[in-house]
């Protein structure tokens, strides 16, 4: 069984205390013969008392030692050395690989030109050649300036008398009338002529179609032989470029023209003037309408769009080609 050290120290104080006192209270102590302590166990930390006084020396055993108290926390860590005394001189080291080749060097400077050699011997002459082949004719020269006039022939020599003129009839006024009136009508169709030479200088081309007037302005019997007549035919659009070709050459003339085609043979079949149905048009609302049953024949007008029109009427001819 263990003792706790604090209760061993306790019985030796008061074994001591039961052989130190007197009836006055006065310490005397006598000498006693201690037992010997029980091996202490190791003490807890208790807390620190206040110092006591120095007590009288012991007479008792000296106890057993205990076990070595538990060892303290580490201390600091002390300072550095001095550095230790230099070793000695290591063994030599083996040979380093080879260096990587360097790039090659830029080339030299060219070498002075040499001296010119001795020349060499003339040779004898050679024999003559034989006569090479006739060469080709050159080109043929230039046309010469034209040469100076001739000089003026001479005098012809002076003509016969003329035969006497007509007697002149008397100045008649009524004749004078009918002359102004002639130069009038004269000038009127020059100034016509004049127009239609304009329109003349101008065709239309349509794709392989070409449109043309001379200003002609007939019934559709002479329309179609006007143009007839001047190895053509009397014009008919068959699809909207060409009628609009058309409407261009009766606005520019201010005058409706025939289109070639008509319902003369069956009323209200139209057809072509070889008879055959027409496959292009491009009436106005209502049209043809065959007014008082006597509209066979078509008119284009400046709007491009078709009427049917009397056979008899007056309009522009246009041809084509
Ligand atoms: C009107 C319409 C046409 C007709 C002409 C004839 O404009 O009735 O259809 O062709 O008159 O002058
Ligand atoms: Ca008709
Ligand atoms: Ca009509």
């Amino acid at each position: 069984m263990l003792l706790h050290p604090f209760s061993v120290f306790a019985a030796v104080m008061m074994l001591m205390t039961a052989f130190c006192q007197s009836p006055a209270n006065q310490p005397t102590c006598i000498a006693v013969q201690g037992i010997p302590g029980i091996p202490g166990l190791p003490g807890r930390d208790g807390p620190k008392g206040d110092k006591g006084d120095a007590g009288p020396p012991g007479q008792g055993l000296k106890g057993v030692q205990g076990p070595p108290g538990k060892a303290g926390p580490a201390g600091q860590k002390g300072s550095t050395g001095s550095p230790g005394q230099k070793g000695d001189q290591g063994q030599k080291g083996a040979n380093g690989s080879p260096g990587i080749t360097g790039a090659s060097g830029t080339p030299g400077l060219k070498g002075a030109t040499g001296f010119a050699g001795t020349p060499g011997l003339a040779g004898a002459q050679g024999m003559k050649g034989a006569q090479g082949p006739l060469g080709n004719a050159g080109p043929a020269g230039q046309k010469g300036s034209t040469g100076s006039p001739g000089s003026k022939g001479d005098q012809g020599l002076k003509g016969a008398a003329g035969t006497p003129g007509i007697p002149g009839a008397p100045c008649d006024m009524s004749r004078v009338i009918t002359l102004e009136k002639q130069l009038s009508d004269l000038q009127k169709t020059m100034a016509l002529n004049q127009k239609v030479l304009q329109l003349l200088s101008k065709s239309w081309k349509v794709g392989a179609k070409t449109f043309f007037t001379g200003g002609t302005i007939s019934n559709f019997a002479n329309a179609k032989s006007e143009c007839a007549r001047v190895g053509s035919r009397l014009a008919v659009p068959i699809n909207e470029a060409e009628n609009k070709a058309l409407e261009e050459i009766v606005k520019k003339v201010n005058k409706e023209a025939w289109l070639a085609m008509s319902d003369e043979k069956t009323e209200g079949k139209f057809v072509y003037l070889d008879g055959n149905p027409i496959k292009y048009s491009k009436w106005n609302p209502g049209e043809p309408n065959d007014h008082k049953h006597a509209e066979d024949c078509v008119e284009i007008q400046s709007t491009g769009k078709w009427n049917d029109r009397s056979c008899s009427d007056d309009h522009l001819v246009i041809c084509e080609l």
